[in-house]
């Protein structure tokens, strides 16, 4: 137990004796305790009809107005296209980071360098308003989250960007055209070095068509190694690079550490390369991939890829310089162990020496020892390959152990007395075990389909225990009903009491959070304010038509009305825009407050504009004036005491 745990349990206690004194069976009756009144902590249990582990839970996360959170747990928002930032213990939603599909408050997609931002990741000239993420990925350093920046994929479109944790706003988007799909994760290595996409469902690379009854010779998967240029605080495709791998369904990854250093892992299932047709005789693709006992953990050397790409040893697909799978063989750099059927996750232990694989419909989970996977690759010990030539290394030989835990493991975390813990969705639970002797400890319930667990530093080289959060699937009968469609539920475990806690449940209504990372929040430093004044977040720099008080003004020029704005609690200078009727209008809008909590919104109804500048940042707005009338333009943030005066008018005259 840590000491501040037991603090609080010792304040508990005292609290309890004197709610069990009998001065406090006198205290207020039962009607004002049951409406929060005045009652003593035994009147108040006894009126919400709560037991000792209630209110212990209670007071290991109650938050008192004004003190921090001691943990930041940055989920993904699922279908919402957005990253959530939670507060822990007290489970208290802090920001919705808008990434991949517009967010109004955040004015993310209604301003020209959130749109174009957002168009970067169009596909096709497709426009794409909504996002499927999974895995959020911090960056790390040494191993050890940085607290620096946050990466997420799309699973539906093949994307991923870059979330920049000095203002929390997302940077960059990337989508690669060699791919269709990937798990909507990200997968950093120890020192960034690389951001891992692997994709999920095998398609012609590069997007080219070929018939599904081609699937084995035409259709292939890869795992994308994006190169991280912290410097810019950006992802940077020409230095980036992919290994081709065969049509197997490749899943989740994780990257070695440590010992494992250089290697990642990636799973895979549906190494049957069944692909459905469930209309034209063949099975479903649930059952087609199912046959085989095993699939294959695909052992990735990513510094001999590096190398054998720096030799100038891939070809380029759609931009993307790849490693074809002959060159793969044949350079070392691939390697398939097998692994239990349909795995799901793969995670390598805080000391890199294990990688521990869970298959959804095993009730193992298998640890990997590195060190002997490695003496394999080494000796080039294989029982044979694949029908795609990938050397097959032998399974008894490359594990240490396979811990009995239970039906339907999933995902696995670990804390820093040596203990794993899985996720067991079939059971409703979590398994406790050890991960040296392979020997379950306890389980804990969760109230419904347990997916992901997150725990606190959890997938770093020093987890701290703590605190895991489940990840369930629907919260079934845990709130109030709102109709059919289910929030998701995140439920808070004190990993520190013996046995484990359920503290809090969370419920979320925007999306699947499929997974999350926790981080210690005193390694964040978000800033204030943007400086210098005129600052563009997207572009990270002064914007060229940064905007200083005295020089506001408006300028007709050929491609339209130019005017120069900038806001000051509480008003906008120009207040009053006179275009005409079929001008395209370009608004330059700096807030030049340098004020904490000094934000301005800026709207205009009737024409999409909907902008939120925080102190010091810029925006610029391009629109056109398509009817003539009176619109009205305002702040949307109450911003001040005058905030509803802080408004003007756009006046678009008839031609
Ligand atoms: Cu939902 Cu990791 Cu994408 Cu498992 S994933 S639950
Ligand atoms: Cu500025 Cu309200």
């Amino acid at each position: 137990m840590t000491k501040r745990n037991a603090l609080r349990i010792a304040a508990f206690s005292a609290l309890a004796l004197a709610a069990c004194s009998p001065r406090a069976e006198q205290e207020p009756s039962a009607p004002a305790a049951a409406a929060g009144g005045n009652g003593s902590v035994a009147a108040l249990m006894q009126a919400r009809k709560l037991a000792e582990p209630d209110v212990t839970a209670a007071l290991k996360t109650y938050t008192p107005t004004g003190v921090h959170d001691e943990y930041l747990m940055f989920a993904s928002g699922g279908h919402s296209g957005q990253v959530l930032v939670v507060g822990l213990p007290s489970m208290r939603l802090l920001k919705v980071i808008a990434v991949f599909t517009p967010e109004p408050w955040q004015g993310y997609g209604y301003g020209d360098q959130t749109n174009a931002l957002l168009a970067s990741g169009n596909r096709d000239g497709q426009e794409l308003a909504w996002a499927d993420t999974h895995h959020p990925a911090l960056s790390e350093t040494n191993g050890d989250y940085d607290g620096k920046f946050l990466f997420i994929g799309d699973k539906a479109n093949g994307r991923l960007a870059v979330i920049d944790l000095r203002d929390f706003v997302t940077k960059q988007i990337v989508a690669s055209h060699l791919i269709e799909s990937d798990h909507g994760a990200a997968f950093a290595t120890p020192n960034t070095e690389y951001v891992i996409e692997p994709t999920q469902y095998p398609a012609p690379l590069g997007g080219e068509f070929a018939p599904i009854e081609q699937y084995d010779e035409k259709y292939r998967g890869a795992v994308l190694f994006w190169k991280f240029d912290r410097a810019k605080g950006r992802l940077d495709p020409a230095a980036s690079f992919a290994i081709e791998v065969p049509p197997y369904m490749q899943d989740l990854a994780d990257a070695g550490k440590l010992v494992s250093d250089g290697f990642a892992f990636v799973n895979s299932f549906n190494t049957e390369r069944s692909y459905g047709g469930t209309l034209e005789g063949r099975p479903p693709l649930e059952s087609g991939a199912s046959q085989n006992d095993t699939d294959y953990l695909h052992v990735i050397d990513w510094r001999k890829a590096e190398a054998a790409v720096a030799a100038g040893k891939a070809e380029t697909i759609a931009g993307v310089r790849v490693l074809r799978l002959p060159t793969a063989v044949a350079e070392g750099i691939l390697h398939f162990i097998p692994e239990p059927k349909s795995p799901h996750g793969v995670d390598v232990s805080p000391d890199g020496r294990d990688i521990v694989v869970s298959g959804k419909l095993d009730t193992h989970a298998t640890i990997y020892s590195f060190e002997k996977v490695k003496a394999l690759i080494d000796q080039k010990k294989y029982i044979g390959s694949d029908p795609y030539g990938v050397p097959i290394l032998p399974f008894e030989e490359a594990i240490r152990a396979q811990a009995e835990i239970g039906l339907g493991p999933l995902h696995t975390q670990f804390d820093d007395q040596g203990n794993a813990y899985t996720s067991l969705f079939l059971e409703s639970k979590v398994a406790k075990w050890n991960l040296a002797e392979a020997r379950v400890i306890e389980k804990i319930p969760a109230h419904y389909n347990v997916g992901h667990i997150a725990a606190a530093e959890g997938d770093t080289v020093s987890p701290d225990g703590r605190f895991l959060v489940m990840i369930n699937k629907w919260a079934l009968d845990r709130f109030h009903a709102v109709g059919p469609l289910l929030p998701q539920n995140m439920q808070l475990v004190d990993l520190s009491a013996n046995p484990m806690q359920l503290l809090y449940d969370m419920p979320v209504p925007i999306g699947e959070p499929h997974y999350a990372q926790i981080i210690k929040a005193d390694k964040l430093a978000p800033i204030d304010v943007y400086t210098p004044v005129g600052y563009d977040p997207i572009a990270d720099a002064r914007a060229a038509d940064a905007v200083e008080a005295t020089q506001e003004r408006i300028e007709r020029r050929p491609d339209g009305v130019h005017v120069y704005m900038t806001a000051v609690r509480s008003h906008f200078t120009p207040d009053i825009v006179r275009v005409k009727e079929g001008d395209t209008v370009h608004i330059h809008l700096t807030n030049v407050e340098q004020a904490k909590d000094a934000t301005h919104g800026f709207a205009i109804g009737s024409h999409n504009v909907n902008v939120s500048i925080e102190p010091g940042e810029h925006a610029d707005i391009s629109f056109r004036a398509q009817r003539s009338g009176v619109f009205p333009m305002y702040c949307t943030e109450f911003c001040s005491a005058l905030h509803l005066e802080m408004a003007g008018y756009l006046l678009v005259e008839p031609d």
